[in-house]
């Protein structure tokens, strides 16, 4: 069965799925092996791996990290540059909440050919930025606003219309770190009017903001920053998903 109709069928079963990001370049000396072992005895659905800017190799960090654990890595790619053909599978991100054409299809021509040379899974991503208290890297590197946070209508024509273009998920991102996450209410309106799993991270840092994530309808949650300062919350956030 592909990843995707893994995600497919959590979804449409009400189960949540748990993703972990790994970002290469925090991975200095000897953190990515323990965080991998901690993986694959916490047991997140998938290892996302991925940043806006990187200068540590993809390949590199996914050869640790299978190594030491049998969970599969989903590219999370801040450009072309970071595609690998040992991933498991690829999120083909369209940051579809901005209007720089490079994040659009530019990026994608680029890595396309590399990609079907792979064979990897693809996944059709609509990538939606939605504003937080402060700019984030994503909004700095790629160049494009956010949809303001308080407008839930404009989050919803833009998921609508990203699952119309052929997106098979919808992310919703505050971005890496955010001091605020996506909100409750602009979870559940465009949960509301996708068909398609939505997946909701950036800033979720506490029990409560998993709870709300997932309360307002994200199918997976994707934490990142809080798992390199304390991974021991893993398991915590992992049994928070997994029961929910
Ligand atoms: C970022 O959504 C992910 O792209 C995760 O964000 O690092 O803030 O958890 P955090």
């Amino acid at each position: 069965m592909t990843f995707y109709k893994q995600i497919q069928a959590a979804a449409t079963a009400g189960k949540k799925l748990f993703a972990v990001l790994v970002d290469p370049d925090k991975c200095a000396g000897n953190s990515l092996p323990h965080f991998a072992e901690l993986a694959c005895t916490t047991r997140p659905d998938f290892i996302f791996i991925g940043g806006s800017l990187t200068a540590e190799s993809t390949d590199k960090a996914i050869a640790i990290i299978k190594q030491h654990c049998d969970i599969p890595v989903i590219l999370f790619p801040g450009s072309a540059a970071q595609f690998s053909p040992v991933a498991d599978a690829i999120l083909y991100l369209s940051l579809i909440s901005g209007r720089n054409a490079d994040f659009l299809i530019g990026q994608h021509v680029l890595s396309a050919p590399f990609i079907r040379h792979s064979g990897i899974e693809t996944i059709s991503t609509g990538y939606m930025l939605i504003e937080s208290a402060s700019v984030t890297a994503v909004e700095y590197m790629s160049n494009t606003r956010p949809i303001p946070r308080d407008k839930p209508d404009i989050a919803v024509a833009t998921a609508i219309a990203g699952e119309l273009l052929g997106n098979r998920l919808i992310y919703l991102e505050a971005g890496s770190g955010a001091s605020l996450p996506i909100p409750a209410e602009v979870i559940s309106a465009v949960k509301k009017n996708i068909s398609v799993p939505l997946i909701v991270g950036g800033g979720l840092r506490s029990e409560s903001d998993i709870r709300n994530a997932l309360g307002a309808g994200a199918d997976i949650i994707v934490v990142g920053n809080m798992l390199e300062k304390q991974p021991e919350m893993m398991l915590r956030f992992s049994k928070i998903i997994h029961e929910f």
